[in-house]
């Protein structure tokens, strides 16, 4: 029997799940198999009949939802006209990636595995949950259940003996070939970038808005602990459009001196230009990288060398090292029994692929250029609750960030890529352009008019209300409820002057708890306690909506509970009541959050 192509389709949020396929695309080359990888929701499902060997790699987010890109695919998959018989040839397995410390543990694995069943799909194995909880990642999972992956899949498929399997030392063959162009082409890397500045459609992914910067301000106090800035971009002829509760996807790029340190490393000349081919016909080349594209351009936008790097990122260089020290211990680093150390070693200081390569310089020094894109990981766009209405101000962008930086036990502080270069930009000094395109968050408001709405928003929590009051006052809508929780009222009290302007005009109701300016701490939480029999009043009498965004530690566990002892002293409803209550509340999506870490 002919041996057929492997197909691996991923449902990834923050590109975990990505990683991962791409590793299954790896493992299977190594095995002589056809592999494509591909995101779900760019694959086209009713091809799916006429696969042989599927497997899925999905995580799990917040809620139990699956990720952004699988969400069509998971539309369609649940379509009650759908047959037993659907999948009938596919043989499959599911590989699940989530948290144990949330409810809903791997539950679009779970889910998944048993509707393939369903659909006459043949399970290989039992889906695999990676946890992130767990001391070593989710590779603790997933390294025992791939090797029965592929007993199972060789036992179906056995290699062919003439060709036998490319050993673990051995590099693939690179993704890409790069072709260095003698001297500047005439349309340079940058130009191109600024020719996407008038796309056709709405501003994506593949052609962002370069929208200027406008404003770049700190809004916290000089004693405040946090750098959080108010950012303003002017999007005049974007063609983006937002509501309330969507957010705002940001391109980083590289810090120049950790782009020059690099080509130093890596032995580059920045200046060069090449252009890029896949080395098998069918792999698109990334959409993002202009043709040509010059090696600053290529490190500066594209690789995200500040990243923390995979344990893939060890197995590969420890293929092309041509060192026999840094080679064997890159080797240790990627074999299983290296992983407590590979963790110490990288995760937990989180070291950077930058820092790790400055480490083993004989072998970053031998790296071929056509092992760039194979070796670091594409710089992954962020996303930032937009803080402003387009009804309110049609021309404006804004968003509120903390710029984000802490030690470990490296000398150099840690700092996160987009807060810290945006923070960098400086739009009094010159033009500033960010790349950035917009996408629904996980936030809606009611459309019916006269429906109050009950928001909670501590610290940077606080973004996505601003946008909902801006757009719900312009509305001439009242019954705005905002609880703001901040450290101290003139250090951290975001936007303050205009919350008491809108109170003043009867268009707002502020509850404040500035947590350090009393003996014991005061949370959001204690005000939504002592305000019971109003916030009782407002959801079970007026059919107000809740919401609730911020920081993911402890603050929404604390709120949630709050509310649930609301319901018992005010609704008089029993402790499993109170907790039907807001999960009816949630389901009816009169309860909605948005958290981050
Ligand atoms: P703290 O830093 O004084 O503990 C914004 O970060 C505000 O949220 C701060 O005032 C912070 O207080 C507060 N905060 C911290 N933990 C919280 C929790 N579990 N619930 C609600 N607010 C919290």
């Amino acid at each position: 029997m002919p041996r057929p192509g492997l197909l691996v389709l991923f449902g990834s949020q923050t590109g975990t799940a990505q990683d991962v396929s791409e590793r299954l695309g790896r493992e299977a080359r190594r095995r002589r198999l056809d592999c494509r990888v591909q995101a779900l929701d760019s694959y086209s499902v009713v091809n799916l009949i006429n696969e042989p060997l599927v497997i899925f790699v999905c995580a799990t987010t917040g809620q139990g939802d699956p990720p952004d890109n699988m969400k069509n695919f998971w539309r369609f998959i649940f379509r009650k006209h759908l047959s037993p018989t659907s999948l009938c040839q596919m043989d499959f397995a599911v590989l699940g990636l989530g948290d144990s410390s949330y409810a809903k543990f791997n539950f679009v694995a779970k889910k998944l595995h048993r509707r393939l069943l369903q659909l006459g799909g043949s399970a290989l194995l039992p889906a695999c949950l990676g946890d992130d909880q767990h001391e070593l990642g989710p590779d603790a999972a997933i390294d025992p259940w791939l090797q029965d992956l592929w007993e199972k899949v060789l036992g179906l498929y056995p290699v062919p003996p003439d060709l036998g399997v490319i050993p673990p030392g051995v590099p693939l063959p690179s993704r890409f070939t790069l072709h260095f162009l003698l001297g500047t082409p005439r349309m340079r890397s940058e130009e191109q970038h600024v020719a996407h500045a008038d796309p056709p459609g709405p501003p994506s992914e593949q052609q962002p808005f370069l929208a200027p910067m406008v404003i770049n301000q700190r809004v916290t106090g000089p004693s405040h602990f946090q750098d959080v800035r108010l950012i303003e971009f002017d999007i005049t002829g974007s063609g983006l459009s937002f509501a309330p509760g969507d957010v705002v996807l940001i391109q980083p790029e590289n810090q120049a001196s950790h782009v020059q340190q690099f080509c130093r490393v890596l032995g580059l000349d920045p200046s060069r230009y090449f252009t890029l081919l896949p080395r098998e016909p069918g792999v698109p080349c990334p959409a993002q990288l202009p043709q040509p594209c010059s090696v600053r351009h290529l490190v500066s936008h594209y690789l995200d060398i500040a990243s923390v790097p995979r344990r893939s990122f060890f197995e590969l260089l420890a293929c092309l090292s041509p060192h026999e020290l840094e080679r064997e211990k890159l080797l240790q680093f990627s074999a299983p029994q290296g992983q407590e150390e590979l963790y110490s070693y990288c995760n937990r200081p989180r070291r950077t692929i930058l820092e790790v390569l400055c480490d083993f310089p004989h072998t970053a020094g031998a790296i071929p250029v056509d092992y760039l894109l194979d070796l670091v990981p594409p710089i992954r766009p962020r996303a930032f609750s937009i803080a402003s209405s387009l009804l309110a101000h049609p021309s404006k962008l804004q968003i509120l960030i903390a710029v984000v930086q802490y030690q470990t036990r490296l000398k150099e502080p840690r700092r996160g890529l987009c807060s810290s270069w945006l923070a960098s930009l400086d739009p009094g000094r010159g033009p500033v352009q960010v790349p950035l395109w917009v996408r629904p968050g996980s936030l809606t408001f009611p459309e019916t008019p006269d429906v109050p709405v009950i928001m909670v928003g501590p610290g940077t929590g606080v973004a996505p209300f601003r946008a909902a009051v801006q757009e719900r006052v312009a509305q001439g809508r009242t019954g705005n409820f905002l609880f703001f929780g901040c450290r101290w009222r003139d250090q951290d009290f975001y936007w303050e002057s205009e919350w008491v302007e809108l109170e003043r005009k009867g268009c707002l109701r502020l509850f404040t708890a500035f947590s350090r300016e009393q003996e014991r701490k005061v949370y959001v939480q204690h005000r939504l306690r002592e305000l019971g029999p109003l916030v009782w009043e407002l959801l079970d009498h007026q059919g107000a909506y809740f919401y609730l965004a911020g920081n993911a530690k402890r603050m929404p566990a604390d709120v949630s509970e709050a509310l649930t002892s609301i319901f018992q002293e005010e609704g008089g409803l029993s402790g499993p009541g109170a907790a039907d209550y807001l999960a009816r509340l949630q389901r009816a999506l009169r309860f909605q959050s948005e958290t981050w870490a």
